[in-house]
């Protein structure tokens, strides 16, 4: 494979400007989105970018997940296919680059291949995953666990999100629902860009993370039933106070990930209480603990350790205790060739890099199940993410994106 030489760029400028147009469909209430998964603003955001695809010359497939796929075709039709993508969907307070700068950095090595007029021989599609956020229907990484294999297609459809919709429906309701088998494509290789989402790139100055793995994660929903009772009238030994085990709990998930340093990290983001009403006592309480590690041992013997502890504290409590695992992926490796790749192509275009280990979990830990996968992140302010501040440079945005374009047109190779 021959690499492509330094003075192949994308367009920064126009990368950023599709960026800003994206953020303006399913604007949050601080700077960032508010674009949730299968919402008419995720339809919105969709046929956006299913327009700039046909204005690049792309074709579109949906499979049955929803997931998108636009498609350059390559000399050789017979060649898997090069895909590069991420996600559209935001979290309900996300930021306007998570996930999005991956989708669009693949739109812009379309655009810039097109503007170079260079022909590749691999096909090259670039991917928009439903779902990646798992913040309305978990769990999180939802398409691609099922292009994977990993996850049943009637299972993924029957996820209910917090009102009770399905996703299903909810697909079926934006129109989104496509005629593909789920996994039916063969990936000759996938590259996913991502902003880091954590402090260590911009702390260490870097301008490229190259990386290398991608800790695995645990999500266990745990259901607690009290009984409701009056919190005035109710003498404190008279309580089944579902609400005291999951505080309790909760300390417990902390003292377990700081008895797990370094490498795990383990914390809850959603918790529901019922009748949710100011003076009773709650009859259930339904939370999802999130633990990760790049160590699986580590991981699931946190997962153990937590899952038993949690029932000895509802049970001193008198407190029913149910845990679900409803989300889970095993660390990840990523493929040696390709982050050598990645690795070179920063080094030929002059940016500083280093290796890392992603902290969050991407589509990219699915695909790698089934392809060749790597990924590149670059810095974000503060190591902010899953916050409408999030922020990155429009410097940061376009040398991993011109990393990107190095990586696939090596992988793609171009045509004589
Ligand atoms: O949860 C994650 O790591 C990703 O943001 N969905
Ligand atoms: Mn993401
Ligand atoms: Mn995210």
């Amino acid at each position: 494979m021959t690499a492509p030489t330094d003075n192949l760029r994308i367009n920064g400028e126009r990368l950023w400007d599709s960026l800003m147009e994206m953020a303006k469909v399913g604007p949050g209430i601080a700077g960032g989105n508010n674009r949730q998964t299968l919402t008419d603003a995720d339809a919105e955001g969709r046929s956006l970018f299913q327009s700039w695809c046909e204005a690049a010359g792309m074709t579109l497939g949906v499979d049955k997940m929803g997931t998108m796929f636009a498609t350059r075709p390559g000399a050789d039709p017979d060649a898997l296919p090069v895909y590069v993508g991420s996600h559209l969907d935001t979290q309900p307070t996300g930021g306007k680059y998570d996930g999005v700068l991956g989708v669009l950095s693949g739109l812009e090595v379309i655009r810039s291949l097109n503007d170079l007029g260079i022909r590749t021989k691999h096909p090259v599609v670039v991917t928009n995953w439903t779902n990646e956020e798992g913040a309305r229907f978990a769990p999180a990484m939802l398409a691609s666990g099922v292009f994977a294999g990993a996850i049943a297609l009637d299972h993924a459809y029957d996820r209910r999100d917090p009102e009770g919709k399905s996703f299903g429906d909810e697909l079926k309701r934006i129109g989104w629902v496509g005629d593909e088998e789920v996994g039916a494509r063969k990936m000759h290789a996938y590259f996913e860009y991502h902003i880091e989402q954590g402090p260590i790139l911009e702390a260490e100055q870097k301008q490229i993370g190259v990386v290398t793995h991608c800790q695995g994660l645990w999500w266990l929903e745990v259901t607690l039933t009290g009984r409701e009772a009056h919190t005035g009238s109710t003498p404190m030994n008279l309580r089944v106070n579902a609400g005291l085990a999951m505080a309790r709990i909760l300390e417990m998930v902390q003292s377990v990930a700081m008895e797990n340093q370094p490498g795990a990290v383990g914390g809850v983001g959603q918790m529901f209480f019922t009748p949710n009403s100011r003076n009773v006592l709650p009859g259930k309480v339904v939370f999802t603990i999130d633990i990760r590690s790049p160590d699986r041992a580590k991981l699931d013997g946190m997962r153990a350790r937590i899952e038993a502890e949690a029932a000895e504290i509802a049970e001193a409590l008198g407190v029913g205790c149910s845990i679900e695992p409803v989300g889970h992926f095993d660390p990840v490796t990523f493929d040696p060739t390709l982050v050598s790749r990645v690795r070179s192509a920063a080094e030929r275009l002059g940016y500083s890099r280093m290796d890392i280990i992603s902290g969050a979990g991407h589509d990219a830990c699915w695909a790698a199940k089934v392809a060749p996968t790597t990924m590149i992140m670059c810095p974000c302010v503060g190591g902010l993410s899953h916050n409408e501040a999030e922020e990155i440079s429009p410097e940061w945005a376009a040398a991993g994106a011109d990393v990107l374009f190095h990586a696939v047109l090596e992988t793609a190779e171009i045509a004589g």
